[in-house]
């Protein structure tokens, strides 16, 4: 029988077949020829003479992320609400480097607007410029979320984003389930990670949503180079052939067309700030 690992837990991993959730043990994985199954993996599984399943092939994974781990996924629903907590464009930033790096296709979501559709609206305008699929959402009030569904149908979706933006409530009204959500506290505006470990979920005939615990701050120590940084920027690669000098780090280099489409507002502001930050994080952390 065909599935998908959707949960991990104590020596059992949880299977998800046309049939319903089966129950696999972990034992005698070392027959899958030294291959962990992770959460994400399509697999096939025996029945046991005892009645337990087991999981006898993975399939070839079409990627991994390592944190969370799982394997499989086709995008990354970045989440973040647009205030309480506020819209934190740094940490979204660095999330589209995560994804683009581990070759997931980012998209974002801004919930709550609700809140601030104002500030909202001009968030989904700069982000699409840069060349990203942004949904405005509110799980209050439904707006925006038939849109984001259409988005998921048939498709593995991780949401990842800070605590208490509102991924759980969007997974339960996506998924029909009853996920604990949290309440943001009234002093500090933050969550307070609610959710803490990984399971996927499976809804509809084919669609599977993943709910990462929240990060409220991302290192980029995946990334080894700062040259990476630009390659991971979509505004930049479509640009930088027209940039004077063939390496540019579109930096401190004369002749560079991302400057000027900075400056003309065809490239955020903010993003190209952003960049700069990193950029230079990762230069400083060669000199100790
Ligand atoms: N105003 C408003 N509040 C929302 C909306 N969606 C969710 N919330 C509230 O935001 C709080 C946090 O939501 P969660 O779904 O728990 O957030 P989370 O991202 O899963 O948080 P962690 O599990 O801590 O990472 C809850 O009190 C929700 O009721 C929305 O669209 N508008
Ligand atoms: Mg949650
Ligand atoms: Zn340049």
């Amino acid at each position: 029988m065909r599935g998908k690992i959707i949960k991990g837990i104590g020596g059992f991993y949880y299977i998800a077949t046309d049939t319903g959730i089966i129950e696999t043990k972990a034992k005698g994985i070392f027959r899958l020829g030294g291959i962990t199954p992770t959460i994400g993996d399509d697999v096939l599984i025996e029945m046991d003479s005892d009645g337990t399943g087991m999981i006898s092939e993975i399939f070839p994974r079409k990627n991994k992320m390592i944190r969370p781990p799982v394997a499989n996924v086709d995008q990354i629903l970045v989440v973040s609400s647009i205030d309480q907590p506020m819209i934190n464009p740094w940490l979204i930033d660095k999330i589209i480097l995560l994804a683009f790096h581990n070759e997931i296709t980012p998209k974002i979501c801004i919930n709550k607007i609700d809140l601030d559709i104002e500030s909202a609206k001009k968030y989904k305008e700069e982000y699409t410029k840069s060349g990203f699929d942004v949904f405005l959402c509110s799980t209050f009030t439904g707006e925006g979320i038939d849109e984001l569904k259409d988005h998921m149908v048939g498709l593995t979706t991780a949401l990842a984003g800070p605590s208490g933006v509102g991924k759980s409530s969007i997974i339960n009204i996506m998924a029909e389930v009853d996920f604990e959500t949290g309440i943001v506290s009234d002093k500090t505006k933050r969550g307070k990670h609610t959710t803490r470990h990984v399971e996927m979920i499976k809804y509809g005939s084919d669609s599977y949503i993943l709910d990462t615990p929240g990060f409220s701050s991302l290192e980029l120590d995946f990334i080894e180079d700062a040259s990476e940084i630009k390659s991971l920027y979509p505004e930049f690669v479509k640009n930088s052939s027209k940039c004077k000098f063939m390496n540019c780090n579109h930096y401190k280099e004369p002749g560079c067309e991302i400057k000027k489409l900075v400056e003309l507002e065809e490239i955020p502001q903010f993003r190209y700030d952003n960049y700069i930050s990193f950029y230079d994080s990762i230069m400083d952390r060669r000199k100790y």
